[in-house]
């Protein structure tokens, strides 16, 4: 008897690319046809706004926390094979964590080559961010700064670099030409690969993702040349503080979607004005019953972007989570997503009845299985 192997999508792309909406997209165009669908959260730290946003839609989420994928790829495989408890989902969509690299050699392979009866690996997609990629693509061709570290820079380009196909991401809010110019900039890269324009929030584009995911021709399956003191010095300039804390207020209801919004924005805005900080992702979350609402920052030039609306307001206690990766030392991301809380519970007439943060430097990567060049 043959059993259906699960067919299994790692979604690449750097902190704020867009991967989490991609995946919830790409979730609901795949239920929407019937199949099961289950999906793989991964950070270094628990307490997932991601896990959150897309169990709030109605996903089958799991997360793999305290290390990125590559470093615990057996708690990768259980995840994946707890969703067959049930019955054997189609689909795992799985989201590494933005700062991770090397992902042919340390996951899609050994996933393939070791659970190849179960797993169908589809070709490996990375969304680029418009936001860094102008800065730090231009950088190269015309000797410009941009803003990032060397080493940030080199895990931008390798996250490209190991490609099956790569999509140029917040294509709503990209003209013509600047598609054009970041098109070139990648093949620069990524010689030959297909470059898809996608918008995850809009779904325009997403329909050529899918024809990728299902394209039946051999993957090239890019291995790397990589240097990994370079990647681990890259990862580690990083500050990653996650946050939760609940609030409530005494007598009104609170407004799930101006809250987060409005926090986020405080946290950027401190950032900012510590003159140190160049934001990756800073996300919040808030969640009132069964309420929830997300709203993101994704560079230092970057307006407040609305990840999920709850559309109305809760009574009662409000459970927020910070999830802030930020170039800059944790210390001071912390304390600075600490002031924010503060401030903004104050002016919105809220009590704080806890606050609990956790802040670090990923440590090196030190993957479970590497397949050699
Ligand atoms: N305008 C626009 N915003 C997007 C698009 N894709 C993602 N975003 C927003 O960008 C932010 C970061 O997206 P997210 O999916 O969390 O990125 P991740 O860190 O790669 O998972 C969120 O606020 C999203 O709503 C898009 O296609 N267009
Ligand atoms: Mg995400």
């Amino acid at each position: 008897m043959t059993t259906k192997k699960i067919k299994f999508v790692l979604v690449g792309g750097f902190l704020g690319a867009g991967k989490t909406t991609l995946v919830g997209e790409l979730a609901k165009r795949y239920s929407a046809q019937g199949k099961r669908v289950g999906i793989i959260t991964n950070d270094q730290t628990e307490n997932l706004v991601d896990t959150q946003n897309l169990r709030s839609q109605g996903f089958d989420v799991g997360e793999v926390s305290g290390a990125c994928f590559c470093c615990s790829f057996d708690d990768l495989v259980a995840t994946a094979e707890e969703f067959s408890a049930d019955q054997i989902p189609d689909i795992v969509l799985a989201e590494p964590v933005g700062s991770c690299t090397d992902l042919v050699a340390t996951v899609i392979l050994p996933l393939q080559q070791l659970l190849g009866e179960k797993f169908e690996l589809a070709p490996f997609g990375v969304l680029l961010k418009p936001s860094h990629g102008k800065r730090i693509l231009a950088g190269t061709s015309k000797g410009r700064k941009s803003g990032f570290s060397p080493q940030a820079e080199y895990i931008f380009r390798k996250q490209l670099e190991e490609a099956d196909y790569l999509m140029i991401g917040r294509l709503d809010q990209l003209t013509h030409d600047e598609v054009v110019d970041l098109r070139e900039r990648v093949q620069v890269i990524a010689e030959d690969v297909p470059v898809i324009p996608v918008s995850p929030k809009s779904g325009e584009g997403v329909d050529a993702v899918m024809a990728r995911i299902d394209d039946l021709s051999t993957p090239s399956r890019r291995l790397l040349d990589i240097d990994y003191d370079t990647y681990a010095d890259g990862e580690a300039e990083l500050g990653w503080v996650n946050l939760t804390a609940s609030v409530t207020a005494a007598d009104k209801p609170i407004d799930l979607d101006v809250l987060t919004q409005y926090l986020v924005g405080r946290i950027a805005k401190e950032v900012i004005e510590t003159g140190e900080g160049q934001i990756a992702h800073l996300k919040v979350s808030a969640l009132g019953g069964d309420t929830q609402a997300v709203a993101n920052v994704v560079s230092n030039d970057s307006a407040v972007d609305v990840g999920l609306s709850a559309g109305r307001e809760v009574t009662g206690t409000v459970q927020l989570i910070v999830n802030a990766r930020v170039a800059m030392d944790p210390d001071n991301l912390e304390n600075a997503c600490r002031h924010a809380v503060a401030s903004v519970s104050g002016e919105q007439g809220l009590d704080v009845l806890s606050v609990n943060a956790h802040s670090l430097r990923p440590g090196r990567p030190t993957p479970t299985h590497r397949v050699a060049r």
